[in-house]
């Protein structure tokens, strides 16, 4: 039998405990605790539909307590799943401690996901119900969630913010709920994905806190911060590095962005006065070019993380002469690991590194980047490339129900396989030079070739379908989908984008370029070489 979640071996566990790392604490704990020492201060501040809201810590703490009621009272808790797919928008963080007080485990869908992504989310965790909104971004996600719900048939709720059946639940009378086993799962993470679709990841409250605690410590969070959550929430990164998390757990306050851009961003900084926040390259260069014309005070920013995507020596120079702040660099990832420059690193470090791990028993290895198979112990000479493997007290030793994959993402000794290649410098700093996994990152946003692949193999007049990244100023990198038609008619660039959007996928996996070859080349075994594809796309676009 195949299991959900695969734990830490017990001496493993027990010398994580024992160092203080895990403290037996689970999130709803945390959040009575912060309730206790910051009551009155501000804990969120957010807008939804153009209404905005700040609650304080105690605010927050008896919203959540009532949420939490309100899913008890339906049934909901003691390990059951609830897919949550909320914008930016206040009502995410007592939602989401509710769910954690209940015992419940919310599956963190972004925004941006479609049809087929919520279906399979809902679908591998047996999901007890989805929690949304009616619409964003003329995007009707409570009719959506409705038919996921038709399809998933352990989906028994569907309940969208500003709906009566949501208002009711969150006006229950608060009561007294087991606290959960704060070594258990508290949540379902996404993985970015490198075979066919995302993979979901178990994060425990004892492991996660972890990470939160030692984020915000590493990032000086303190009760007068002022945290921007500028990028879609309920990923890990805004989420947890050092995020709405770790500014809850400073006492700090945390603003939502409902969007990234720097108008929104800048009116929210100067009229909050936001001290850090966290952003992807492309966003960091478009904040740098805004930050030349605007006339909001930006003068409270101390800290602008950025990370998510490789951010260059170039941009990274301009930005704190720019923004009038200091550059925090974060490589992490949803699985674990996260590395941060600290702020007082000396500049040539903080420019051109991806930082260090989080913590001292975070255990790195840089092992031969050739062999996919390559064990913890076939490592590299220092200070050259390798691929990364990692573990840790906070890093997952298996993703949720996936045996068969694990037995590769992962070594026989724990260490989860990146699919990154760095090189370790002596003071432990990593650099990010690419990648060994088939995943297009698309300026942070991640998709796995094989989803796509499959999605356009799916159109009859499609044989076989080869999806690369492609090298792109802005965004780092964009997709390009190559097509080998079948007998007939070749279908056409827009109507495979066409086709690949309508059949409910997120934006930002519709490849940007498709091209329409005879066949494709291959490797010396057999297989389509996806380096000489993308050779060939890199001769076409200099001589276009
Ligand atoms: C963050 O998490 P994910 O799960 O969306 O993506 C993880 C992957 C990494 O394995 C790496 O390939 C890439 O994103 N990545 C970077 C990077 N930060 C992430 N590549 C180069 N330079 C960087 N600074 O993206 C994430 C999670 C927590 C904190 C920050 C980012």
């Amino acid at each position: 039998m195949t299991r959900d979640h695969v734990p830490w071996p017990p001496e493993v566990a027990a010398r994580y405990r024992a160092s203080g790392h895990w403290r037996g604490q689970t999130f709803g704990a945390l959040l009575t605790s912060l309730s206790a020492a910051y009551a009155e201060r501000t804990a969120v501040v957010g807008e939804r539909d153009g209404a905005v809201t700040r609650w304080t810590f105690a605010e927050l703490d008896e919203r959540a307590h009532r949420i939490a009621a309100g899913f008890a009272g339906l049934g909901i808790g003691d390990g059951d799943r609830v897919v949550v797919q909320l914008p930016n928008v206040p009502e995410f963080v007592p939602v989401v401690f509710g769910l954690w007080r209940a015992g419940a485990l919310p599956v963190f869908a972004l925004p941006a996901h479609r049809h087929s992504e919520l279906t399979h989310f809902a679908a591998q965790s047996e999901a007890a119900a989805i929690l949304t909104v009616e619409q964003h971004d003329r995007h009707d996600h409570a009719a959506m969630a409705r038919d996921v719900a038709a399809e998933v048939p352990s989906v028994r709720h569907v309940l969208a913010l500003g709906s009566a059946e949501f208002d009711g639940l969150a006006a229950t009378a608060p009561r007294e709920l087991p606290d959960p086993d704060s070594e258990g799962v508290a949540f379902l993470q996404l993985s970015g994905g490198s075979t066919g679709l995302p993979k979901l990841i178990p994060r425990t409250h004892d492991d996660y806190l972890y990470s939160v605690r030692e984020s915000a410590r590493i990032c000086a969070l303190r009760p007068d911060s002022v945290y921007l959550a500028a990028l879609p929430v309920a990923h890990n990164y805004p989420l947890s590095s050092p995020g709405v998390l770790g500014a809850l757990h400073a006492g700090a306050a945390t603003v939502l962005a409902p969007r990234p851009d720097p108008d929104t961003a800048f009116r929210l900084i100067e009229s909050e006065g936001v001290t850090i926040t966290g952003v992807v390259p492309p966003l960091a260069a478009a904040w740098v070019q805004a930050a030349a014309r605007t006339e909001r005070d930006l003068s409270t920013l101390e800290t602008l993380l950025v990370g998510g995507a490789k951010c260059g020596r170039e941009l990274a120079e301009r930005i704190g002469p720019a923004l009038g702040c200091r550059l925090q660099q974060v490589f992490g990832m949803a699985e674990g690991l996260v590395c941060y420059t600290r702020l007082d690193d000396p500049e040539p470090i903080v420019l051109a590194t991806q930082g260090r791990p989080i913590s001292l028993d975070d255990e790195i290895r840089v092992v031969d980047p050739d062999n996919p198979a390559a064990s913890s112990t076939d490592v590299v000479a220092a200070g050259e490339v390798g691929a990364l493997l990692t573990r840790g007290p906070y890093t997952i030793r298996g993703y949720y129900r996936a045996d068969e994959h694990n037995a590769t993402a992962f070594t026989p000794d724990g260490f989860y396989r990146t699919g990154d290649l760095v090189r370790r410098g002596p003071t432990g700093h990593l650099e990010v030079v690419g990648r060994t996994k088939e995943q297009i990152n698309r300026g942070g946003e991640k998709l796995a070739a094989e989803e796509v692949e499959n999605h356009l193999m799916a159109h009859p007049g499609v044989l076989d379908a080869a999806v690369v990244g492609v090298p792109d100023e802005y965004l780092g990198e964009r997709t390009c989908a190559y097509v080998v038609p079948a007998a007939g008619a070749a279908p056409t660039a827009p109507e495979l984008r066409r086709f690949v959007r309508e059949r409910g996928v997120a934006s930002f996996k519709v490849p940007d370029l498709v091209v329409v070859v005879d066949v494709f080349p291959v490797t010396g075994v057999g297989k389509t070489s996806k380096r000489e594809l993308r050779a060939a796309l890199a001769a076409l676009t200099k001589e276009g």
